[in-house]
């Protein structure tokens, strides 16, 4: 039989580096692989469109948008990697769909706090989603000040020839929210900084989650008082 054409050229390009063996293996792992990346990013357009929906028809409603912006990534290959050593899993596409429940995510960035839970709420009341987590950081914001509210849920895509249950990380953030979670993020998530940085800026950086969740406080009372006008 013929080699595959892409096959060919792996061997060529690699001959010197892996053997014919190696190039198969890493073949075999890469076409599912794209395969499994594709659903996940099927399932990102699926949950993206069910928000348009939702701020489409409040806004009709309500004269106002609930959804600032909505921004959506699928889990990059380094962070798949570390996040299945920290897990002690081992390097295959099972383990990463058993267990990685955000390899698609979704990021939707509300005007006020309301929203996020009406919105989070008209998700899950939709008949073809099932909720498998919920980590609220709003209401128990983590140590360091994080606040957001976390949904993994279950949606199904439907392929040519077939119908696929797929997890998807929903993340839902005020602006305040997200202006502080992305500058933190900037700053030192994840970074390896020394302890007598990290110690100087946690307690400032708690101080500025402090304010911002004020602040959100502050806008959602003043558009109740002007709703209730
Ligand atoms: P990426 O790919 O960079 O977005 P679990 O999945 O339950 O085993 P995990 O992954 O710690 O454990 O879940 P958790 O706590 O729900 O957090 C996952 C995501 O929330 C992170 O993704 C961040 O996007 C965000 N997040 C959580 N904590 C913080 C924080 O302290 N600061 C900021 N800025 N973001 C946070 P990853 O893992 O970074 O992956």
């Amino acid at each position: 039989m013929r080699e595959p054409e892409s096959s060919q050229i792996l061997k060529d390009r690699f001959a010197d580096i892996f053997d014919d063996r190696s190039i198969e293996t890493f073949q075999k792992f890469i076409a599912p692989s794209k395969d499994l990346m594709s659903c996940y990013r099927c399932a990102i357009m699926e949950i993206e469109t069910k928000f348009r929906v939702l701020d489409e028809r409040f806004s009709l409603a309500h004269d106002r948008n609930p959804i600032d912006n909505i921004q959506s990534r699928l889990k990059s290959p380094e962070s798949i990697r570390d996040k299945l050593l920290r897990k002690n899993l081992p390097f295959t596409l099972e383990a990463i769909e058993k267990n990685l429940f955000d390899i698609a995510g979704l990021r939707i960035v509300c005007s006020f706090v309301d929203d996020i839970y009406m919105l989070a709420d008209c998700l899950l009341q939709q008949d073809d989603i099932t909720l498998i987590k919920r980590k609220d950081y709003i209401q128990k914001p983590k140590e360091n000040g994080y606040r957001s509210l976390h949904l993994i849920v279950e949606v199904p895509i439907f392929l040519q020839d077939q119908k696929k249950l797929m997890k998807v990380e929903v993340q839902f953030r005020t602006i305040a929210m997200e202006f502080w979670a992305s500058l933190e993020h900037q700053l030192r998530y994840k970074k390896s900084l020394s302890s007598d940085i990290v110690e100087k800026t946690t307690e400032r950086l708690s101080r500025c989650a402090d304010l911002s969740a004020h602040l959100d406080m502050q806008m959602q009372e003043i558009k109740d008082m002007i709703e209730r006008e």
